[in-house]
This record gives structure tokens, sequence and C-alpha cells, in this order.
């Protein structure tokens, strides 16, 4: 249920006992990648004052270690995630290998892994164009008093019981999902406070903008060209707009709203293409079914993979489902 004015803080309380656990743990957890999500768009807005987008490891002017944003991100998700006794275990694409969190009482009593891509899209910020983080939460399936393993971590995305992403844009939002629709808080950040200002978001079943990086077309699939061409012919609602901004939670949100689909296919340059399955595109792929659109690797849908390795690379077609549905088509007919 939601309300006018109604806070994310009101939302998580008041929506906990939706998800089937219900003891209160998830709805901390989203509360700990809201604390973060906080802390991570102040120093992501200062960007271009103070000078911390230097390499990682330097000395900025005052002597102090610089930390590049997408370090800082990762480093403050992982402290405040690890903070509160619900966390086992942490995948981040900025990692090589899983994090162990053995709680509280050292005995790896928590139940939730969280899989993440702390700043995706890093490469935009020093051009002051949008970033985001994406997360992604899955109870483990080891029994609790032991040490996390792999194996909590490649669980097909079917298993999500929760994901988001937060986009630090013209303004910052949270959008994320418990498996009960997908819904978009807004920060007023002279108050710190999170809004909920997109309720229920929905992807538009066909929409009118493609969304792909065309510069490597000459790599693309052959499916994958056809659809391209598709998409700017002369008929009767196309050609469609191209909009590419190279940022995917920037990509994702705006066609969510207005209608469209994005893809990052392979190529013969990068045979599984560059998207990361476990930090990018399954979360992605629960919020765009939530929201009742679709996400597959141009064949097979994304939430029905079962991954083989941490830093796992898919093609990823997500977006309007009439639109994800015609370019799968050309992809089986080529
Ligand atoms: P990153 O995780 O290294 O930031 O890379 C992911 C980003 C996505 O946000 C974006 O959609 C894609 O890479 C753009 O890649 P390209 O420049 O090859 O089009
Ligand atoms: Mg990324």
């Amino acid at each position: 249920m939601s309300r006018k004015n109604q806070t994310l803080g009101e939302f998580i309380i008041e929506n906990q006992s939706e998800f089937q656990y219900s003891s209160g743990e998830l709805s901390r957890l989203i509360n700990s990648i809201r604390l973060a999500a906080k802390v991570v768009n102040h120093e992501v807005n200062k960007a271009g004052l103070v000078d911390i987008v230097g390499a990682a490891g330097e000395t900025n002017i005052q002597g102090e270690d610089q930390q590049k944003l997408d370090v800082m991100a990762n480093n403050t998700f992982i402290s405040t995630l690890t903070n509160r006794n619900i966390v086992c275990g942490i995948a981040s694409e900025e990692n090589d290998d899983f994090i162990t969190i053995e709680g509280q009482g050292e005995d790896h009593k928590n139940k939730y892994v969280v899989l993440m891509d702390p700043l995706d899209g890093s490469s935009n910020i020093d051009v002051n164009v949008s970033v985001g983080t994406i997360f992604s939460i899955y109870r483990r399936v080891t029994p609790p008093g032991s040490p996390v393993t792999l194996e909590d971590f490649l669980q097909p995305g079917r298993n999500q019981v929760a994901a988001g992403y937060i986009i630090y844009g013209t303004s910052t939002m949270l959008v994320y999902t418990t498996g009960h629709g997908v819904n978009g808080f807004t920060l007023n950040p002279a108050i710190g406070t999170f809004y909920l200002s997109h309720p229920n978001m929905q992807f538009p079943d066909m929409g009118n903008i493609y969304s792909v990086n065309e510069g490597n077309y000459n790599h693309f699939p052959n499916g994958v060209k056809k659809y391209i061409k598709y998409c700017q012919e002369e008929a009767e609602n196309r050609p469609y707009t191209s909009r590419y901004i190279g940022s995917l939670v920037s990509d994702i949100h705006r066609n969510m709203i207005k209608g469209g689909i994005y893809i990052y296919p392979k190529s013969s340059k990068a045979m599984n293409g560059k998207l990361r399955l476990l930090y990018e595109c399954n979360p992605m792929a629960f919020i765009a079914e939530q929201a009742g659109g679709k996400a597959s690797d141009g064949f097979t849908p994304i939430l029905d993979l079962k991954p083989t390795e941490l830093h796992e690379r898919v093609p990823f077609f997500c977006g309007s489902r009439l639109m994800v549905e015609k370019a799968e088509s050309f992809m089986s007919n080529s």
C-alpha cells in the first residue's frame, strides 16, 4: 500500500508483512541500503567540487588518501551492510572474491547475501553524467551456523528476494522490489529523506526508444543487426528514437518510465557481452519483470540462467515486453 507523502522508512515498515519470511531483517537490510545510498549520494554530488576523482591510492592536496568514487561507494556499502547483524556475505563487482561476514556473535547465523555493483557507469562521473548503484539480495542456501560458500551467491536470479538500484541523477532515486511490484523514492536532499514519488512503476508494454551502443554494430550478431535495422525502418510507429547514455541504471530507468528496450549483446569482440549476470543483469531483470517488462539473453529469461561464476558476463536484452519479444524473434530467426 502506498500513500501521499510517504517516506521510504514508513513504506518499508508498512509493507514488511508482504514478505513471506517477515522477521523484519529484510526491512532492516533495505534500511541499511537507504543509509549507504545517502552517504554515496553526498560524495557523488561533490565530485566536481573536490579533487576526489583521481586514481585510488593517490594523495590529495590536503594530504589525505584519495579514494576513487567507485572504491568509496564499495567501502560504504560493505561497511554499512556489515554493521547490521543481517548479512552473511557480500559479492561486489569491485572485489575479486566474495566477502564472508561472521556476524556479531561470530557464529555465521545471518541469513542474507547481497550482490552489488556499488557504482555502475563510474567512467561517466568525470563528465557529470548520472551513475548508479545496483543491488540484489538472496537468502543463503547453505545452513546458518557455517560460513557462506560460493553456492550461496550462484543462485538463479529467480531466487532473489529483493533487488533495486539507486540513480544519482538530476535527482537521486532509490527504486526497488521485494517481489510485490516496483516502487521509486526520490531523495529530498535538504532533509535527507526519500519520499515515495513513483508508486507501482510499470514498463509500458511498447515504447519507441532503443538503447544500444551502435558503435559496435559491425561486431553484433545478425539478429541484433536486423533488429536495429527494424528499429530504424519507416513504418507506422517507427523509426524509433535512439537513446544511449552508457550508464545502465539511467538507460533502464528512462526506458521503464517512457517505454523502450536496452540491449547489450554479445559481439565478436566480447563473446558474452559486457554486463555481469550477478551484479547488473539479475537485479535489473527482477525489476523489469516486476514492472511488467522482460529481460533475456536474447533467448532465455535472465532470471532462469544458472550462474557458474561470480563475475560471469551475459548478453542483455531488457525493457518493454513487446519490444524484447520482437528482438528475441530476430535472434531466433537468424
Ligand atoms: P561498468 O560496470 O564498468 O561501469 O560498466 C557497465 C556500464 C553500463 O552502465 C553501461 O550500460 C555499459 O557499461 C556501457 O558500456 P559501453 O561503453 O561498452 O557501451
Ligand atoms: Mg557495472
